[in-house]
């Protein structure tokens, strides 16, 4: 392989290893009604809460969303209920659903968003309805964690390592052409 191959071959090496490292941004977002909601199932619109992570700093332009997690915490007064939670829309549309939630206590519910991703993915909004199907319940809170990486690959800059082989190989070819 001829120096200037081989020198190419190390740039191209170098440059896939910067790729794998790209950094992971992270936005969070909680949303606390200032008094707590109750959700009856005679409340057939339920309850929206809706997240924004283009606020946060999110461009769906320049980043691709690599995963997301909502937490729900609820509580309850009395009773046996269930529940539904319909997150997205359309074709991006994600439910969950559960039961019993305990009284006099907070209970925090973890949902891993696969279908709805795309939904937040798509403008960085994301709208989840809460509702109930039997009994009633409290909305306290609920938090948006999502996970996203640069496209952009121009500000991927070269390692130092691969700058100190680019020197190298130009010494080389400098060396060469003296001798020949
Ligand atoms: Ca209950
Ligand atoms: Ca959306
Ligand atoms: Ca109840």
């Amino acid at each position: 392989m001829s120096i200037v191959k081989h020198l190419f071959a190390t740039i191209a090496l170098s440059t896939a290893t910067v790729f794998a490292h790209a950094s992971v941004l992270t936005y969070t977002q909680t949303i606390t009604p200032s008094k707590q909601v109750k959700i009856n199932k005679s409340d057939v619109d339920g309850y929206d809460i809706n997240f924004d992570i283009l606020s946060k700093g999110y461009n769906p332009l320049t980043q691709s969303l690599t995963s997301g997690v909502l937490t729900f915490t609820l509580t309850d007064n009395a009773g046996d209920e269930s529940f539904e939670f319909d997150i997205g829309s359309g074709k991006f549309l994600q439910t969950y659903t559960g039961s019993n939630v305990p009284n006099h206590q907070e209970k925090s519910y973890t949902v891993n968003l696969q279908k709805s991703l795309a939904d937040l993915a798509k403008d960085g909004q994301l709208t989840v309805n809460l509702s109930s199907t039997s009994g009633d319940y409290i909305f306290v809170s609920s938090t948006l964690t999502a996970q996203a990486t640069n496209l952009d690959t121009t500000t991927n800059v070269p390692e130092p390592a691969s700058l100190a082989l680019i020197g190298l190989g130009m010494g080389a070819l400098a060396l060469r052409r003296r001798k020949s």
